[in-house]
């Protein structure tokens, strides 16, 4: 086997980013990037690395968006030229605005190929935008020239994990996506050449290298004006924390990882349209991303409001010109003694609770209220079982169903939720529970939601293998708790725009992942826009809701997916209590 340039960078430039502790990386196949593949096969070999390889590059891309959400850490995606790395482009968008570290290696041909027409060559430096952090071009390895891999991929992991501000970069620069684009000449994969020049770059830093960015001072808020904490996606438990610590009515979103405690107010969406509650609010502290509810924009857009912004993974709303935008905050602690505080605060969780209370009844079906019936009481005995069956065969609605779906989920486990109509319907309804929810929310798409979710699913419920001499490396992630299952809420639409995901090749990881897919047969959350009132019902239907009528349980046979379609709610409920140990769809038919 002739000596590679090519072998002999790429199997640097990976193993410098396990040292650096990255932990997965994600490649679809492809020629040009085939020096890079094979370096990671031997790491995986190794226990260095969990690789996951796929067909799709932007299942392959969603996929370790999901993996980077989960563990905090950047994940590579490894790509070969062309159509191949423009497929990365919908997740790399997402985790821009999601502030979620990826690494993305495409390979390419020398720079001087480009505009000639040459087979599968693009301009892919720039392809990425504004949405990568920062981007190399990066020169093909020669023998006599190799480039500097420790600084290369010290440079991109400082990049996607948002290195501390001031330090590289532009003043905040947050968590994102990083694009190495790296050129390959022939021989493009071969014997490592052991005389090839070192780099004269500094070190790599120390394995595990990749660090949480610095944080920096806090705003002290003072007390006093009516204030209430907003939690939307991804604000995570510092949202909870604060609103605690300050004593101040906490709303958060059903994706914000922060609902729940005793400041949680649920019912949020009546009450800040209620004037004695959102109409008294004279300031908003805002975690994470709200996009779930029309109520929280339209109170950040009240010019009687101050807005606070906390900066947090993604990028901050920035509601008003005059938002306060911090690193921080912090806020004297709740003063007990203070009546009118404690007063309004628990106004507000006391109406929540009563607000989610009747809501929850009033989906509820009536359990069997009827006596059991003493022994020798056939009849009483008869009318209990028939009002139990009832109810266990009651139809199932969306909010049963997006009810049933959070009560079966613990901590342990993980929650992703789909766009659409079924996170707003959670969203709703969903009382406090403290655990790890999951929602691409940066842009909200209803693409990739197969593949987001099972990285989400790889990352919680994997370790590093063992090598194969049984030897477990030091970067693996068994310090960290391994996870249950994986529980995925979505729209047919939005499952069957992510077909690609299910695609799992023979030898790739099976996580436990049930995929709860409420079935409508199509769009149904256009049917509440104004449109749905004003359109022709025909073309409507033909060019908003788009039907469908796809043979799920064909669907998921064709890709090794368990399959089960439940209609009553006993059925649910027991579906959903114990998922099989892989794969696997659970159809749920909803009425449009
Ligand atoms: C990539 C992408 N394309 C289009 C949209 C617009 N969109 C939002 S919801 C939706 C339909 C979702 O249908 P489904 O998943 O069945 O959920 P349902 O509304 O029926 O609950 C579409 C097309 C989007 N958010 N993302
Ligand atoms: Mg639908």
């Amino acid at each position: 086997m002739t000596a590679s340039a090519a072998a002999t960078f790429a199997t640097r430039l990976v193993r410098t980013f396990a040292d650096l502790g990255v932990e997965h990386a994600v490649l679809s196949p492809g020629s040009r990037s085939q020096a890079l593949a094979l370096a990671l096969a031997e790491l995986e070999q190794q226990g260095r690395m969990m690789l996951h390889v796929r067909i799709d590059e932007r299942d392959a891309a969603f996929t370790a968006l999901g993996i980077a959400r989960e563990s905090g850490r950047p994940a590579l995606v490894v790509t070969t030229s062309g159509t191949a790395a423009a497929n990365l482009l919908p997740a790399v968008v997402e985790a821009s605005h999601s502030g979620v570290p990826m690494i993305v290696l495409t390979a390419d041909r020398p720079a001087a190929l480009r505009g000639t027409g040459s087979n599968q060559t693009t301009w892919q430096p720039g392809l990425f935008g504004r949405f990568v952090r920062a981007e190399r071009d990066v020169p093909a390895p020669l023998p006599d020239a190799i480039p500097d891999e420790q600084e290369l991929a010290a440079f991109a992991a400082a990049a996607a994990v948002g290195a501390p501000r001031g330090s590289i970069g532009s003043p905040g620069l947050q968590a994102g996506p990083v694009h190495l684009n790296l050129q390959f000449v022939e021989p493009l994969s071969g014997a490592l050449a052991d005389d090839a020049p070192q780099p004269q770059g500094k070190a790599a830093t120390a394995p595990g290298a990749i660090a949480e960015p610095r944080a920096s001072a806090a705003l002290q808020l003072e007390r006093g004006p009516r204030t209430v904490v907003i939690a939307g996606a991804d604000a995570g438990e510092a949202a909870n924390e604060f609103a605690l610590h300050a004593g101040w009515p906490l709303i958060a979103e059903v994706s914000s990882g922060a609902r729940f405690g005793p400041n949680l107010v649920a019912a949020y969406r009546e009450l800040l349209g209620h004037p004695e509650f959102g109409g008294r609010v004279e300031r908003a502290v805002v975690f994470g991303h709200p996009t779930l509810s029309r109520q929280v924009p339209a109170l950040l857009a009240r010019d009687d409001v101050t807005v606070v912004v906390v900066r947090g993974p993604g990028e901050p709303v920035l509601p008003r010109a005059d938002t306060v935008v911090a690193d921080a905050v912090t806020a004297d602690p709740e003063d007990r003694s203070d009546r009118a505080a404690r007063a309004w605060t628990g106004q507000w969780v006391f109406a929540s609770r009563e607000l989610l209370e009747q809501a929850g009844a009033d989906d509820d079906v009536a359990a069997p209220l009827v006596e059991r019936g003493a022994a020798g009481d056939y009849e009483g005995q008869r009318a209990f079982a028939r009002a139990e069956l009832a109810a266990l065969r009651a139809p199932i609605t969306r909010r049963a169903l997006a009810l049933a779906v959070w009560r079966a989920s613990w901590p342990h486990d993980r929650l992703v939720l789909g766009a659409s109509r079924l996170i707003r319907e959670l969203d709703a309804v969903a009382p406090g529970k403290r655990m790890r929810v999951h929602a691409n929310r940066g842009l909200a798409g209803i693409d990739g939601t197969v593949s987001t979710a099972i990285g989400i699913a790889l990352a919680s419920q994997s370790a590093v293998r063992p090598a194969v001499d049984g030897a477990r490396s030091g970067a693996g992630v068994s310090g960290r708790e391994r996870a249950g299952t994986t529980r995925v809420l979505l729209g047919d639409l939005t499952l069957l725009h992510d077909v690609g995901g299910l695609l799992l090749g023979a030898g790739e990881v099976r996580p436990r992942i049930q995929l709860i897919v409420g079935n409508d047969g199509g769009g149904t959350i256009f049917d509440s826009l104004e449109v749905a009132a004003t359109a022709g019902p025909a073309a409507f239907d033909r060019v908003l809701f788009t039907p469908q009528q796809t043979d799920l349980a064909a669907l998921a046979a064709a890709y090794g997916w368990e399959h089960r379609r439940v209609t009553g709610r006993g059925d649910l409920d027991s579906a959903l209590a114990s998922p099989p140990a892989g794969p696997s769809v659970l159809e749920v038919p909803l009425e449009r």
